[in-house]
């Protein structure tokens, strides 16, 4: 099941990094523009170059539907599971619908792309969240605590004596974990709630997005975001890994971004 898989990533590599296949087509390095590919190409490079630093890949759903590359991003996660199978993919498409159309939405994820886990909107309530949950092998990756500015605007507001963001982790941890296969996200821009999600949920793994070119801060979320076994999180980068290198050399680079990162980390596990 997908957080025993993530246990095991966690523990192989010895690292809590994400890398997030964010490929932008008009920032890739002319190295890999002329391929019939591209965009596979060039995380092709990146995935060969990191695959024993990290404990996943997530691929952003719209950098592949919003450039006719969904193509491109089947063929990545293929090649993920094909090489290296200990590595679990987060599908982050934050789909979130009614019962019926979440059925569809669940089935791209976890049978179209084979991902192993699948970020979703919990805005709709359980039935929407359902469909999701009830493949209890894979993953289901719900938001809580945002990473961008605006997130405040709903997330925190305060309903009964509770900010919203509270309520989806107290639901996550009461309700929504039947099959053991609920996570949060959780930027790393607002640690302070971060703790505070932690003290709801002390067990559930975090998606921590946020660090690098959005300013989160890195120490702060080590410090109050562990579980009791000193993992429970998964800190994602992209822009801050595929894009540390524009040369031939663009593959190396991403590693030496992710052994950074990952040495970083680990200093305040
Ligand atoms: O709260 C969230 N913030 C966020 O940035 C939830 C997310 N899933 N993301 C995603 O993480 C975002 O869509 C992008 O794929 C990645 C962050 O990228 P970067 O800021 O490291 O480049």
């Amino acid at each position: 099941m997908f957080i025993e898989k993530l246990k095991k990533a966690w523990e192989k590599n010895n690292s809590l990094v994400c890398v997030g296949l964010d490929p932008d087509l008009s920032k890739l390095p002319e190295c890999v523009k002329d391929k019939e590919f591209p965009i596979f190409e060039f995380n092709k490079q990146i995935i060969d170059a990191t695959h024993d630093l990290v404990c996943s890949y997530k691929p952003q759903v719209a950098y592949y539907a919003g450039q006719d590359a969904e193509k491109e991003l089947k063929m990545t996660i293929d090649y993920i599971h094909a090489n290296y199978p200990e590595i679990p993919v987060i599908f982050d498409s934050k789909r979130g619908d009614i019962g019926s159309t979440a059925d569809m939405y669940a089935k791209e994820a976890f049978d179209r792309y084979n991902a192993d886990s699948v970020t979703v909107n919990p805005y709709m309530g359980t039935d929407t969240l359902k469909p999701f949950l009830d493949y209890a092998e894979r993953g289901v990756i719900a938001l809580c605590r945002t990473s961008n500015p605006s997130g405040d605007e709903i997330q925190n507001l305060i309903v009964e004596d509770k900010a919203i963001y509270k309520h989806v982790a107290k639901m996550a941890n009461e309700k929504w974990n039947y099959n053991n296969n609920i996570l949060l996200v959780v930027g790393a821009t607002y640690p302070a709630e971060l703790g505070e999600i932690r003290e709801i949920c002390p067990d559930i793994p975090f998606l921590v997005p946020g660090i690098g070119a959005q300013g989160g801060d890195i120490e702060a979320v080590l410090k109050v975001g562990l579980t009791a076994d000193k993992a429970g999180l998964v800190i994602n980068s992209s822009r801050g890994i595929i894009y540390a290198g524009n040369g031939e050399d663009f593959a190396q680079k991403s590693r030496e971004a992710t052994e950074t990162l990952r040495n970083t980390i680990n200093q305040y596990r």
